[in-house]
């Protein structure tokens, strides 16, 4: 068969005012290019669990939701969901298969909407895929009609055996970064995370010689990748994050990881890190107050307890020439129109080097949907396409959806204005020219990173 792995790309946010500002603010610009710009891992990893025997190829349906034409010249195609394009992708199942091309549907979203998605596609895959794959494509080679394949009826994913991911797929296509998961999962439950932990396995780290394999393969596309590691927490376990660290170094890379607050901890780790290419970490901050994060990770409470050290943590990173993007949520339930100026302030005294806010957002699946739906909180229950981090879909406890929008562009504005980020900056160099100057040699390459 010809097998069409199809990636839905670019960022999505749907708010007018949002996006007007997002053409003026090189901060946000810029963040969007380069997040927009990455390959699917999880159908690189399909395309490598396929049985021998098929032509496999990988597309990319852009911002826009069309599907290229070529797609239609496959007998199977595999696409993978995240809820704020899942209706874009639902719309190419549907016309794919009215054309006779089978569709597997699998990702973030179906895997807890697999009834939804069932209208749609042949095959909806719930959970990691690896191990469900094969049996999908031997049900679409035997014409078999609709059907739902769950991991946890499979063998449970082992990530001491992965195969490396299909990246030569992507060969003559314009990626400049490439993204490899060291580890799946993450200890902590964050009652909005919508991230691996939908996948329904525990944090599993994979063997340090398998992450080096991996980025050995995607340097054989581009020499000196910038690589993304698409973990949800990277550094949960410091002893294997040192191995980690001393491995990749002598590859020269530059990298960026999603990691909790705890590195600050290790001078040693962060030494490592650094010395290994470690140029940005991206943290979830939050809120900048302890009392704002109380009961929100649902197993140890781990973002109120360490909330009262985090401007201290932010700076001990940074100061290793780490730059930190730090996290905010805007619209928490204890959050009322003060916030907005709260997170200005404490990126400013940081100062950060970068900072991403986002609106909180009830993605399908999280304990934060279930609470705001039995709630009567949901504004529009079901608009997965609001799903973007950007759009407020539900009603903030202490403002009006409005004051939470007109909070977002107001920090926006001060945050990613060229005068906000070159402060920021600017900031960070100094700091980092007091405590480390020997950090600084490269901080041009920083500024670029
Ligand atoms: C890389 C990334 C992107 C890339 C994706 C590139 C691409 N074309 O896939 C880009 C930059 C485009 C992106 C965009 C967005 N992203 Co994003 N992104 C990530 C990130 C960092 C890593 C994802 C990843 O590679 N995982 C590793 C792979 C191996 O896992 P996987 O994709 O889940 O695949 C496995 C299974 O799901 C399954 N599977 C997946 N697809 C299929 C298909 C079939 C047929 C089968 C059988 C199995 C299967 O098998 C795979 C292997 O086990 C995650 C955060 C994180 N740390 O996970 C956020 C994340 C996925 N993104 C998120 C969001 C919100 C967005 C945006 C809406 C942001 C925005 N406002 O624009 C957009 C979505 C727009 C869009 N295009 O869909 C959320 C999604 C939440 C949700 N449930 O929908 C996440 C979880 C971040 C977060 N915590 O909020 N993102």
């Amino acid at each position: 068969m010809r097998i069409g792995l199809l990636a839905m790309s670019g960022v999505r946010a749907h708010d007018p005012k949002l996006l007007e500002l997002g053409l003026t603010l090189p901060g946000f610009v810029d963040r969007s290019k380069v997040v927009a710009s990455l390959p699917s891992l999880g159908l690189l990893y399909l395309a490598a669990a396929t049985p021998e025997g098929h032509d496999v190829r990988y597309y990319e349906a852009e911002g826009d939701g069309k599907e290229p034409a070529e797609v239609y010249t496959c007998d199977l195609v595999a696409i993978s969901t995240f809820s704020a394009q899942v209706f874009e992708a639902y719309a190419i199942a549907d016309r794919l298969r009215a054309a006779g091309v089978k569709v597997a549907m699998g990702g973030l979203h179906v895997s807890v909407r697999p009834e939804e998605a069932l209208t749609h596609a042949d095959y909806v895959i719930v959970g990691e895929g690896e191990n469900v794959w094969p049996a999908v494509v031997e049900a679409a080679e035997r014409g078999e009609g609709r059907g739902l394949f769950d991991a946890r009826q499979f063998p449970p994913v082992d990530v001491a055996r992965l195969p490396v991911p299909r990246y030569d797929l992507l060969a003559g296509r314009p990626y400049n970064r490439f993204t490899v998961q060291t580890s799946r999962g993450c200890p902590w439950r964050c009652d909005f995370c919508a991230s691996t932990v939908m996948l329904r396995q525990a944090y599993r780290k994979r063997p340090v010689a398998d992450v080096i394999r991996d980025i050995r393969a995607i340097a054989q596309l581009r020499e000196h990748p910038y690589i993304e590691f698409a973990d949800d927490n990277t550094f949960v376990d410091k002893a294997w994050g040192k191995q980690l660290c001393r491995e990749l170094a002598p590859l020269r890379l530059k990298w960026f990881t999603e990691t909790d607050i705890s590195i600050a901890d290790d001078e040693e780790l962060l030494d490592l890190m650094r010395e290994a290419g470690c140029r940005q970490v991206l943290v979830g901050l939050e809120s900048p107050t302890p009392r704002d994060l109380e009961g929100m990770e649902l197993k140890t409470n781990f973002k109120a307890r360490r909330a009262h050290a985090a401007l201290e943590s932010v700076r001990a990173i940074q100061d290793h020439g780490i730059t930190v993007n730090g996290c905010f949520i805007l619209g928490l339930d204890e959050h009322t129109p003060e916030i907005f100026p709260r997170v200005l302030d404490f990126a400013m005294e940081v100062p950060l080097y970068e900072v991403q806010i986002t609106v909180l957002t009830p993605f399908p699946g999280t304990p934060l949907y279930a609470r705001l739906l039995k709630e009567g909180r949901l504004l529009e229950p079901g608009r997965w396409d609001r799903c973007t981090l950007f759009d407020v879909n539900y009603q903030p406890k202490n403002m009006s959806p409005q004051e939470l929008r007109d909070g977002l562009y107001w920090l926006s504005e001060r945050l990613y204005s060229r005068e906000g980020v070159a402060q920021r900056r600017r900031g960070f160099f100094e700091n980092l020219r007091r405590r480390r100057p020997a950090a600084l040699h490269d901080q041009v390459e920083l500024a670029m990173a």
